[in-house]
């Protein structure tokens, strides 16, 4: 319907120049379109709560995106018109646009404001930069946005997505490796997502210098953000997973400890620190190693002196049940004779400078050339090179310095990049570039384990890096405020749709002290992908390395996280299904509870649906914590807390506090010294008394192959029902057959009466240390230890009709 005809005006470059009046629109079956004198705008629905806004200056949208899912499908739209605008109207939502000027102003489906244009802004061009402002509301606080530094309600901050390689990035630094312009705004009306869909340079204002606005702007490109509304924070995050993607199910060994050292060498060094962690009983899964494997660190190749036979070295890793993961740098060393530069060359890989010649830039082989992820070919090409580690046995992969970094950190900005045969320059490719070599090394490396599953880590990322790689947070630093931050990113990145992340146990730059060595690595026990990791000339970290107590206390939490593998492997099972964070923070819990925001409580998080964990500084051992509505259970003595209450905990090096939520269901294997050997053949199962319902999905697969996505698992759901005093085990899915074949139950929080009948025996999830029993030392403090456990039956024998 056109309303008025179009009219052509200039364009201030200097002066902030808002979208207008709409002079036309129309609504068709999938969305709504609609031009001013200057702009095209599109407002597409793809799920009730799922909306996407465009706006560009251009004739046509941007038509090609990194981070979008494939399946996304725009749905018929059903409107009313009013005086003043137009309103969309879904289960959960209600959009008004409005006519003069545009502005939009979201409700949710009970009418109350969710989120607004600023009435004077909306969204607004200054010269080529667009900007998008949105009135503050009441008390709003801002979460997400990815790996970034700072407190976990971003209010008052600006932050920049620019990935950037940041040695030692202090606690506010921005921006550093990864972007992802993805956050939640949570307010006393509700909860709403933004994902800002633009590679280019972003720039976030949570109300930073002002007391109007929060933003959202891009250096160029269209403005093209979806808004998210759902009936839970959870339920946002997962609407975003809808649009960006999930992880697939990673191998199982690399949900284990990693060691990783800047550098493991000689080949007798790798094999002497893997034997150490069975001679030391401390499980582990893989052993990394960084650059010093290459020779003169050219990718794809070998220092023939320090690894002579590297496929000798990884089938003796193998035999001791350890894993190999190689790092795989982007830069190509520039030298005549490397095989991999000429090939590069010869297949026209790399990245040029607009008059065609080879983008060079300097980093740790000297000078190099950069592989153009974006481009199909090169894809390809690396695809194929990468076969030079996965026919020797690798299956591991570690992308690093893909930001890209070289030396100097000044990638040019006009740099051609192939972009999918769309084109586009650095300024458009950067901030997608590591995704795209993630993307390259794990399809390809996907492609050469014939059926495996690879695991593949990258420093660098975009929205949607979860579908490619785990993500760690780069060259942190060993002190307690670093550790503390990780924790924070962490759920910050969960938040942000990453669920497999970790940081570097112990600290990359810098030794810590003993006791920021055991703290760090039984926090780190309680995060998805776990490594310990440090710089070139500083302690390593290795268990062993900080003397006998650290060595103790991480064998005790290195062995409890396999311990509590069937539990972890369920839940990174739910987050490849529906993109449930596994770090949760508690604003996943409770957003509309202002305690958690606060300092003191900000680093606090669940580790799955049942444990709560308190990141605690190593230099404390009592320490106030905030426990959520419900009743809580000390995890290692039962002791039972109420919740929406601050409680000060004692938290000696030997005890982080950890708590199991009432009416939790926790699947507990054997202790084993890796994710290959066999657990014993009974699966624990402990329930924590409570007086809400409560389920748990259990999931076992092969832990290695696709198979699963052929109903090769084994899922059945286990359901508490207090009213009924009932543990019902459901009906199994799948076709996999367990490797369980016996069920033990056991009872926490149930009085004696209550579990009548039943043996109980002593029951620890850590084992008391040499010097140091922290649960009998606990008892001297006055904390009760109530151990009850209980073997209901052997299932097997289908006593209760229940066949494990
Ligand atoms: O490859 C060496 C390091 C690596 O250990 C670290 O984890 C990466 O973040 N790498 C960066 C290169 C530069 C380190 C100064």
């Amino acid at each position: 319907m056109i309303v008025e005809e179009k009219t052509q005006t200039k364009t201030s470059r200097t002066n902030n120049n808002s979208v207008g009046q709409l002079v036309s629109y129309q609504v068709d079956a999938q969305s709504f379109s609609a031009e001013t004198n200057q702009e095209i705008i599109k407002i597409e629905l793809y799920e009730d709560g799922i909306v996407r806004v465009r706006v560009s200056r251009n004739d046509t949208f941007d038509p090609f995106h990194y981070a979008l899912e494939d399946s996304l499908k725009p749905k018929s739209i059903d409107f009313i018109e009013r005086e003043d605008g137009i309103v969309i109207s879904t289960d959960l939502l209600e959009i008004t646009l409005l006519k003069n000027p545009f502005r939009i102003i979201f409700r949710d489906e009970k009418g109350k404001i969710l989120n607004e244009d600023d009435a004077s802004f909306g969204t607004s061009w200054l010269g080529e930069q667009v900007t998008t402002y949105k009135k503050l509301q009441p008390n709003e606080k801002f979460v997400g946005l990815g790996e970034k530094t700072g407190p976990l309600n971003k209010r008052g901050r600006g932050y920049q997505n620019w990935n950037t390689d940041h040695f030692g990035y202090g606690v506010e630094s921005d921006p550093i490796y990864s972007s992802i312009p993805f956050y939640i705004g949570i307010h006393d009306q509700g909860a709403y997502g933004i994902f800002f869909n633009n590679s280019h340079k972003t720039h976030f204002n949570f109300g930073a210098s002002n007391n109007r606005f929060s933003s959202f702007a891009a250096d160029s490109g269209d403005m093209d953000y979806f808004f998210i509304h759902q009936k839970s924070v959870t339920e946002i995050v997962q609407a975003y997973s809808r649009i960006t993607g999930k992880m697939t199910m990673p191998p199982k060994w690399s949900l284990g400890y990693q060691q990783c050292r800047y550098s493991y060498y000689p080949d007798t060094e790798v094999l002497n620190t893997a034997q150490t962690f069975r001679d030391k009983e401390i499980p582990a899964d893989t052993i990394v190693l960084d650059i010093h494997y290459m020779d003169k660190y050219k990718i794809f190749t070998w220092d023939k002196e320090r690894f002579p036979n590297p496929e000798v070295m990884i089938k003796n890793l193998k035999n001791m049940g350890f894993k190999v993961v190689v790092m795989c740098d982007p830069g190509i060393k520039n030298e005549s004779g490397y095989h991999t530069y000429e090939d590069g060359v010869e297949k026209d890989v790399f990245i040029k400078y607009p008059d065609g010649q080879y983008y060079e830039g300097e980093v740790w082989p000297g000078w190099c050339h950069f592989p153009d992820f974006t481009k199909p070919e090169a894809r390809r090409w690396w695809a194929d090179q990468l076969k030079q580690y996965t026919a020797i046995g690798i299956e591991g992969f570690w992308n690093d310095m893909n930001e890209i970094a070289t030396w100097g950190n000044m990638l040019p900005d006009m740099i051609d990049f192939d972009f999918d045969g769309e084109g586009a320059t650095s300024r458009q490719a950067r901030n997608v570039y590591g995704m795209m070599m993630a993307k390259s090394t794990m399809e390809g490396a996907q492609e050469n384990l014939n059926g495996k599953r690879p695991f593949n880590l990258t420093r660098s990322g975009f929205a949607g890096i979860q579908k490619y790689a785990a993500v760690w947070t780069g060259d942190n630093i060993a002190s307690d405020e670093h550790m503390m931050l990780g924790m924070r990113m962490l759920t910050n990145m969960a938040l942000s749709g990453v669920s497999f992340a970790g940081f570097d146990a112990g600290g990359f730059i810098g030794n810590a002290s003993e006791a920021l060595f055991a703290r760090w690595v039984s926090m780190a026990a309680f995060t998805p992908f776990f490594r310990g990791h440090s710089n070139v000339n500083t302690k390593s970290s290795e268990p062993w390395t900080y003397g006998e107590h650290t060595e103790e206390i991480s064998r005790n939490y290195i062995s409890l996280r396999y311990r509590m593998m069937p539990y972890i492997y369920s839940t990174f099972y739910e987050s490849s299904t529906d993109g449930t964070p596994i770090n949760r923070s508690l604003v996943l819990v409770d957003p509309q509870d202002d305690v958690i925001y606060q300092e003191q409580y900000e680093n606090e998080f669940l580790f799955g649906q049942s444990l709560l964990v308190a990141p605690t500084p190593s230099t404390k051992d009592i320490e106030k914590i905030y426990l959520p509505e419900g009743t809580w259970f000390d995890f290692f003595t039962d002791q039972s807390y109420a919740g929406q209450s601050e409680h000060l905990i004692e938290c000696p090096t030997e005890k982080l506090p950890v708590f199991a939520k009432a009416s939790s269901i926790i699947p507990i294997q054997s202790k084993v010294q890796s994710n290959q050997e066999k657990p014993n053949e009974t699966l624990e199962i402990h329930l924590y008394k409570g007086d809400k319902k409560n389920s748990f999905i259990y999931y076992e697969d092969d832990g290695e192959s696709y198979e699963y996505q052929f109903d090769q698992y084994y899922k059945r759901e286990i359901t508490y029902s207090p009213k009924d005093s009932a543990l019902t085990f459901g009906h199994i899915e799948g076709d996999y057959q367990s490797h369980f074949s016996k069920v033990k139950v056991y009872f926490h929080g149930f009085s004696d009466t209550e579990t009548d009948g039943f043996p109980s025996e002593d029951y620890r999830f850590i084992e008391p240390l040499s010097n140091f029993d922290p649960i009998e030392t606990m008892t001297k403090h006055d904390f009760v230890i109530k151990d009850l456990p209980y073997i209901i039956t052997d299932l097997k024998n289908q006593e209760f009709g229940i066949n494990w």
